[in-house]
Parts: structure tokens; sequence; C-alpha cells
């Protein structure tokens, strides 16, 4: 009878742990909230071959710039960072750039006729409802792994 008492009470402590535990990570996760953030990733459906590119936005957190300085993904041959810019006449070129700054808890959308990553060379049909992955890396050391769905993209008239 102690015996089972006794196992009672380790299982109640036991118990008790878990539900501390379990405060512990939901108060730390509003408080790792404080680092970056990718948020509405999206890649421009595209034919095998075609260059497209994935957009999202990057929200920063922290106390401190950050710079985007390197995406890596399966989907094409090669993946660059570019900025859209004014070639000037009206019309726009795009080059790519060796990182892209987010202010300290400031964010930076990435979208068609601005910043963006280029995917060059896809390695297969990039189509409506599929999700790929890609990682992005930044300047402080962080590597964010994302999913990115595929939509088809229609310019704004
Ligand atoms: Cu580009």
């Amino acid at each position: 009878m102690k015996k089972i008492a006794s196992a009672i009470i380790l299982i109640l402590m036991v118990f008790t742990a878990c539900q501390k535990s379990e405060d512990g990570p939901a108060k730390k996760s509003a408080e790792t909230k404080s680092t970056i953030e990718i948020n509405s990733p999206w890649i421009r459906a595209a034919a095998k071959n075609m260059n497209t590119a994935l957009f999202f936005e990057i929200a920063n957190n922290t106390e401190n710039e950050i710079a985007l300085v390197k995406v890596e993904s399966e989907i094409s041959k090669v993946v660059e960072v570019h900025e859209t810019f004014e070639k000037g006449e009206d019309m726009m070129g795009m080059r790519q750039v060796d990182e892209v700054t987010i202010p300290a808890n400031g964010s930076r959308l990435f979208k068609p006729m601005s910043f963006h990553v280029m995917l060059i060379g896809l390695n297969q049909d990039v189509k409506e409802g599929e999700t790929y992955s890609a990682n992005l890396f930044f300047d402080n050391g962080s590597q964010i792994a994302i999913s990115a769905p595929v939509k088809v993209f229609e310019m704004k008239k």
C-alpha cells in the first residue's frame, strides 16, 4: 500500500514537472520571437530550364541590423539574390547583390520588381500547388529553412 502511495506521489510530481516545463517553452517562444521570421514565401510558377524567382518578407525582430547574404535551393542550377533597378529611359533591369540588409526591428519585402531570389535554370517544372524548400543565410550566422508554395503571378494592371 505504501508503495502504491509513493508511486502516486511520484506520478503527481512528474505530472507537475511536465506542466511546469510546458509553461517554460511557451514563455520562451514569446522571447525567441526576437529573432528573424520569414513570412509569406512564394515562388512564381515557371517551366523547366526557365528562370523564376522566390519572394518573401523578412522580419528582423532583433536589436541589430542583419543582412541576407545567401540562399540555397535544389530547385534550380543557380540561386542568386537580386535587386531591380532603373536602367533609365523607363527601363528596369536586375542585378545580383552581395547582401540585402534588414533594419533592426524592421522588415523587408521581397516582391516582383524589387528584391527577389533569382532561380536560374529550373531543374523541373514548378507548378501551382507544389512546395519547394530553400535555406536562407544571414550575416549574423543565422540559417533559416523555408518551404515556399508555388503561385501563378499576374502583373497587376
Ligand atoms: Cu533577378
